[in-house]
């Protein structure tokens, strides 16, 4: 097979130093349907992004052309799939500036990722009266993961608080670090209030007392450059499907000595070199942590996200999704009972918000109506709803083939809001 089969052409006709959006809403079909007989305004790019027809047609060629397992077969198909499997990885690893191939560990999503890193890792360092230290704005899957360790080992979980703003507390957190600190587990970016952690600092206050750092980047992946290596994390975990992607991959990024001492995750297929009934020797890294079939058309799929992402360039989708947000921030602070929760000075692309007396489900269930996808609902950060007293909130997240128009038309949905529950 050819190895090019699955590159997307960067397409820099696409491109004249700004974004040319229309040219790319025209790669997203979905973005050509309608919704109760309105143009779909897709406003819930947090939750999970559109798929770009570069990605599905990846997955359709897949299964249409060499579907078949990998790193098994001596087969053509079986080696088409392995190459390409293999080639989506080295994308991966380039994509976040890993340094070796072999730190990027196929898994279903971030919540695997991490996931992994406390039954493996975890299990393996912390002890009874150790801790683990996470931020107040964590998604449940940065935390229950963490509980689950701690409820077994007889550790504990520590919090660093926020600000009324939203922003991690950093002096707090250099409070909480000890000798007892056995990992740092935070966010890059929060998905309930768009927050931008101070992730190089949290790295750098860890590392002087040789703690490891684990940064949860589902949130972070779509919105900006990465570079795990200049980061310095031991540890970063990213969904594909909010990377415009399929659902049901992602990647753990792990520095290679800290992996190769881990125990493996999982026991199955592929994570072995060699099995007796006596004695089983683990396969070299990434493999060790891949175990059983994993999904392929998945892998290939988030190589052509990445190839896509790429022709558009990090550094144009972070500056013209920085213009969306500063639009959306500042005309929906200025609508009377609309409160915006999370206002730190430094935020990715995502508002979320409450209308004085309106239920946050009501506020979706209207714009719904009016064709606008938004998420309303604690976004799995129960602890940040608690933190602002609130039982909800509406969030609008935006990617880079959003429009200023449909932001319009978001704001005239939250009008029409608050005439109907005046
Ligand atoms: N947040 C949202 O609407 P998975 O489900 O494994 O792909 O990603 C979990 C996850 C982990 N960390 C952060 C910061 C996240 O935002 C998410 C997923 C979605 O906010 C779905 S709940």
């Amino acid at each position: 097979m050819k190895a090019s089969r699955d590159v997307v052409s960067s397409r820099p006709d696409l491109f004249t130093g700004a974004l040319n959006v229309s040219r790319i809403r025209d790669d997203f079909p979905i973005l050509k349907r309608k919704v109760h007989g309105k143009p779909l305004i897709y406003l819930d790019n947090a939750a999970t992004a559109q798929k770009p027809q570069q990605v599905v047609d990846a997955l359709v060629r897949f299964y249409s052309e060499y579907n078949s397992n990998i790193h098994r077969g001596v087969h053509l198909l079986s080696s088409e799939a392995t190459e390409a499997f293999e080639e989506a990885r080295a994308k991966v690893k380039r994509f976040v500036n890993a340094r070796e191939i072999s730190e990027i560990i196929f898994v279903r999503g971030a919540t695997e990722a991490i996931n992994l890193v406390a039954q493996s890792y975890g299990r393996q360092h912390v002890r009874a009266g150790d801790e683990i230290v996470i931020s107040a704005m964590e998604h449940h899957s940065n935390i229950v993961p963490w509980q689950i360790l701690c409820e077994e080992k007889g550790a504990r979980l520590r919090v660093v608080p926020i600000n009324d703003r939203g922003e991690f507390l950093m002096e707090e957190y250099e409070k909480l670090l000890n000798s007892r600190t056995r990992l740092v587990s935070v966010a890059h970016v929060s998905n309930a209030l768009g927050s931008i952690l101070p992730v190089a600092e949290i790295i750098d206050a860890a590392h002087r007392r040789n703690v490891p750092v684990l940064i949860d980047g589902a949130q972070a992946a779509p919105h900006m450059r990465l570079d795990v290596q200049l980061l310095d994390c031991d540890f970063y975990a990213l969904s594909g499907h909010k990377l415009f992607g399929p659902t049901g991959v992602g990647i753990l990024y792990g520095k290679w000595d800290l992996l190769d001492e881990m125990p493996p995750y999982q026991g199955g297929g592929d994570m072995i070199s060699s099995v007796t009934f006596e004695r089983t020797i683990y396969n070299t890294l990434p493999f060790k942590f891949e175990a059983g079939t994993p999904h392929i058309a998945g892998g290939i799929g988030l190589g052509a996200a990445i190839d896509y992402l790429n022709g558009v360039g990090l550094e144009n989708i972070a500056a013209y999704e920085q213009e969306l947000l500063g639009y959306a921030t500042d005309s929906l602070s200025a609508i009377p009972r609309v409160r915006i929760i999370g206002t730190a000075r430094e935020k990715a692309s995502l508002v979320s918000f409450t209308v004085d007396g309106v239920h946050p489900h009501d506020i979706g269930t209207v714009l719904d109506q009016e064709g606008i996808a938004i998420r309303t609902g604690h976004h799995c950060a129960q602890p940040v709803m608690d933190r602002f007293r609130i039982p909800a909130t509406a969030r609008a997240s935006f990617a880079f083939y959003n429009t200023r128009e449909e932001i319009g038309a978001l704001l005239r949905g939250v009008h029409k809001v608050i005439e109907l529950f005046n």
